[in-house]
């Protein structure tokens, strides 16, 4: 099972994304992705979806019109993990 971050490691990970931050209640990322339409954002879901499967780590998410909303954790690990900052940088490379 995947460790949660910690210390040093867990720093320079974090600090290798743009945009996401810490989530305040929880052991969480979050980033807010906005689209030019519904369009792209259900493309990008759609896509990241076949990443998170192949991945067997998945994100939660909700989507209104041209907005999606992340949060990023490893619910088995109970906290962030290597997974949730591979998946982080997948999302922001399938968002271009
Ligand atoms: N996704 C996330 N974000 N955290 C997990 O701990 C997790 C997951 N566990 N996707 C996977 C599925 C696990 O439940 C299955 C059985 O492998």
């Amino acid at each position: 099972m995947a460790q949660k971050l910690a210390g040093e490691a867990r720093k320079q990970a974090l600090s290798a994304l743009k945009g996401w931050s810490e989530a305040k209640d929880r052991d969480a990322l979050t980033k807010t992705f906005t689209f030019k339409d519904f369009n792209e954002a259900f493309g990008f879901m759609s896509r990241v979806a076949l990443v998170a499967e192949e991945m067997d780590h998945h994100p939660e998410w909700s989507n209104v019109y041209k907005t999606v909303v992340v949060t990023l954790s490893t619910h088995d690990a109970g906290g962030l993990t290597e997974l949730d900052v591979k998946l982080a940088k997948a999302m922001d490379r399938i968002a271009g």
